[in-house]
């Protein structure tokens, strides 16, 4: 299997808490590897745009508001199946049905506030990774 990369948010009931730290370290157990980070507030223009694939949605404005609530840290994964690696140390959207051992099932509040984003495929992962990082910012 190849060593790909994979877009992550930890989202903002993660900072909040003061999370970052215990979210980051349950994804280099999963034999992820950090490769760029930053912590950033999140505009309008960025949250509808990153999550216009969900505008259709009836909790699209309660998404969009909690992701500008609070800061954010974005980063870069990358490690053997990233896309997937990532999606299984996660966990199920609703933190009711999340896998014991995940992150959200040990952190997330409920099915809105839970505590990361990760890519769903590999296309996703390059096109979410571009909307927030230049190449510059990765280092691998
Ligand atoms: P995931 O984040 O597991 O990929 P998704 O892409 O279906 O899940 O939805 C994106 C986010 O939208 C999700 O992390 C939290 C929010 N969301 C999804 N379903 C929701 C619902 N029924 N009520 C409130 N927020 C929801
Ligand atoms: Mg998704």
């Amino acid at each position: 299997m190849a060593v790909t990369r994979t877009f992550s948010i930890i989202k903002p009931d993660a900072t909040r808490r003061n999370l970052t730290g215990a979210v980051t370290a349950k994804l280099e157990e999963a034999g992820l590897r950090v490769v760029a980070s930053k912590r950033i507030h999140m505009t309008k223009e960025q949250a509808e745009g990153f999550y216009a694939v969900h505008k259709e949605r009836p909790f699209f404005g309660e998404l969009t508001e909690f992701m500008m609530s609070e800061p954010v840290v974005v980063q870069v994964l990358e490690g053997e199946d990233a896309v997937k690696r990532n999606r299984d140390v996660m966990g199920a959207t609703n933190p009711a049905e999340a896998d014991e051992g995940t992150i959200r099932k040990e952190f997330a509040l409920s099915i809105g506030e839970n505590t990361v984003h990760g890519s769903d495929s590999e296309e996703n992962a390059a096109i979410e990774i571009a909307f927030f990082f230049n190449d510059d910012e990765i280092v691998g």
